[in-house]
């Protein structure tokens, strides 16, 4: 029989299933694959400078192109440092494999150097995490793995001892993997009935749809259609709906908009469509509740139900169309249409960028990045304020993408989550709403950018403050501290790193500065200086949020006048 080297025999199998690249750090226990990655030719090693940078890149890699994606870390610390970034992918549905290098097999429970037990350490965040100990385990564990991830869309975890790796083993061919299928679930017949009665019978539906909604827009406008339903979204959910969207209402929840936010308060009737919005609070009080989800174990775990289906939205709204009668009554419907329209006015109006007005306003930033943008480029934000600029002022077209840390919240994604989608498509242009407490916090991989020759444009809210949270605690009572940032010079340490840079503080050179960015043959930062205490904030607020602000402050941010809601904040908490 033919013997082959373990690490061989697992790079063969993970071409077989697709891969084209690792994204990873070098470390001694994965010097065996590595040689073999080497040594193949097919699958490209992407050698970033963390490995949390690794787990995002390949997330987003997954993400954008619904494939199979790897990352890799050496033995304890070197895949300990991937966990966050996993944590993302795994709550995002995202298949991704981690390769986690262990420690010689004959040490494993003396306490040896760099000892870890990742087996146990990367349960939480996977759907599948095993060590290999036997060359015979090899390919069948891995091709397990591979499957889990694609099957489940999740991340699953393979760890191996370096000197496993570099063993001899029987060799077999590697099995058929479970390809990226998306197999059809569909409700029963008397479910469907059951759907379409409820709807019928309702006077005002409102729909919420997630990422779910992905591939069926059609289906969803046909729907909101015949129901007469305003249509408000997820923020997952945004790239695969608000796109030629007449029933578009915009988002809801802490930095959606009052239309949102009033169009699931005031239905009668709402229904979910593939979305696990995660706040309680925004959801209507005593309304007829309707969710359909294809994992059954989603339905019913952020509200009360009356009806929960498992299925999956295209096939479901499919099925139930022909059953639903075309409302007449179309009132609820353009209430929220029109609040919509005088929302985005209003946020409009807080948009702008007076020459000579400094520090911009990060809403100009955000808007006229969304105007020069490529008609398909693929924008990530950082988990802060950028969130809320491109939640809010990036445009979806059916054709760009968005992604974030939406589900799991960790600081520090977008530029990692940008390296993974410029990899995966290199003709597009990448764009990263990045906070300056974000990029720095992986600040070695800016450097990733130029190594791997990635035109990555980074455009860096620079408001020398964690100011998400200066929000969050301003709008409970507190005075707060442990949020200045003293920042460096970005434009200098960009170029420093062979990548263009250039500094905008007045409102007049910005989109110079963005198109400058934006043609520039390679990765780009822009730095654009922007007012710290721009407020976002929530179409309503608890009690709980509101302590230090008094009844005007209140009234004010319902009305969306975020600027003398955080003046009068501050001279509030300093009185
Ligand atoms: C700083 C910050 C602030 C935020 N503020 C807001 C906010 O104000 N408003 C907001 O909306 N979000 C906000 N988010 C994001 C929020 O935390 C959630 O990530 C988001 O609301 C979830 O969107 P979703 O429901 O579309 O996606 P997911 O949570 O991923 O849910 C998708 C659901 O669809 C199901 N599904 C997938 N495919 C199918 C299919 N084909 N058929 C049927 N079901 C399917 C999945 O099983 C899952 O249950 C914020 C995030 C951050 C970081
Ligand atoms: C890894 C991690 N650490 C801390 C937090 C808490 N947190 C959320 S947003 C934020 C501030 C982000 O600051 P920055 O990137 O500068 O963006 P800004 O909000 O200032 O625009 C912090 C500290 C988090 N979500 N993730």
């Amino acid at each position: 029989m033919t013997q082959k080297i373990v690490a061989e025999i697992f790079v063969e199998t993970l071409i077989s299933a697709g891969v084209k690249r690792i994204y990873g750090v070098v470390g001694d226990s994965l010097n065996g694959l590595l040689e073999e990655i080497r040594k193949s030719k097919n699958i490209e090693w992407i050698g970033v400078r963390h490995e949390e940078t690794a787990a995002f890149a390949a997330g987003a890699q997954a993400h954008v192109t619904g494939e199979l994606a790897v990352c890799a870390g050496s033995c304890g610390p070197g895949n300990m440092h991937l966990i966050n970034g996993l944590y993302d992918c795994h709550r995002s549905r995202v298949p991704v494999l981690a390769i986690a290098a262990q420690i010689p097999s004959e040490e494993i429970g003396s306490g040896y150097f760099q000892e870890t037990r990742p087996e146990q350490l990367f349960r939480d965040c996977s759907d599948y995490c095993e060590l290999i100990s036997q060359t015979t385990q090899v390919p069948r564990v891995l091709e397990i793995a591979i499957q889990t991830a694609l099957a489940k869309r999740g991340v699953a975890v393979v760890a191996i001892p370096g000197d496993v790796a570099l063993r001899k083993a029987t060799y077999r061919k590697p099995s058929a993997t479970v390809k990226a299928a998306r197999p059809v679930v569909q409700p029963a017949d008397d479910e469907i009935k059951e759907l379409a009665t409820l709807l019928n019978k309702a006077k005002n539906v409102t729909i919420l749809g997630g990422a779910g909604c992905a591939g069926a827009h059609a289906e969803l406008m046909d729907a909101a259609g015949k129901l007469k339903s305003p249509i408000v979204s997820a923020l997952r959910g945004r790239e695969h709906i608000q796109y030629s969207n007449p029933y578009d209402v915009g988002l809801t929840g802490l930095i959606g908009f009052s239309s949102g936010y009033h169009a699931i308060k005031e239905a009668d009737t709402l229904l979910m469509l593939g979305t696990d919005f995660p706040y309680p609070q925004f959801y209507p009080e005593d309304a007829t509740v309707i969710q359909v989800d294809h994992r059954g174990e989603h339905l019913g775990r952020r509200t009360r139900l009356d009806l929960g289906l498992i299925g999956d939205v295209k096939a479901t709204l499919g099925a139930v169309l022909p059953l639903l009668d075309d409302k007449k009554d179309d009132a609820h419907l353009k209430k929220f249409v029109h609040h919509y329209q005088e929302v985005r006015k209003g946020l409009n109006e807080l948009a702008v960028g007076q020459p000579g007005r400094k520090p911009m306003h990060p809403q100009y930033v955000a808007k006229i990045v969304d105007e020069l943008a490529a008609d398909d480029a693929i924008f990530s934000c950082d988990v802060g304020t950028p969130t809320v600029w491109a939640a809010r002022y990036l445009t979806m077209n059916g054709k760009r993408r968005l992604l974030g840390s939406f589900n799991h919240g960790s600081m520090a994604n977008a530029m990692p989550q940008a390296i993974g989608a410029q990899c995966a498509f290199p003709g597009r242009q990448v764009v990263s709403f990045s906070g300056d407490g974000g990029l720095t916090m992986l600040l070695g991989d800016l450097l990733s950018l130029r190594q791997h020759k990635l035109p990555v444009k980074i455009v860096v809210f620079s408001n020398s403050v964690l100011a998400f949270v200066e929000l969050e605690m301003k709008a409970a009572g507190i005075l707060g501290s442990g949020t200045e940032l003293v920042n460096p010079d970005f434009v200098a340490l960009a170029q420093s790193a062979g990548i263009f840079g250039v500094r905008v503080e007045d409102p007049a050179e910005l989109t110079k500065a963005v198109i400058a960015a934006f043609q520039h043959d390679g990765p780009a930062l822009v730095e654009a200086v922007v007012n710290r205490s721009e407020l976002s904030m929530p179409p309503t607020i608890k009690l709980d949020q509101a302590v230090g602000f008094n009844l005007w402050a209140l009234k004010a941010v319902l009305n969306g006048r975020g600027d003398e809601v955080i003046d009068l904040a501050v001279s509030n908490l300093i009185r």
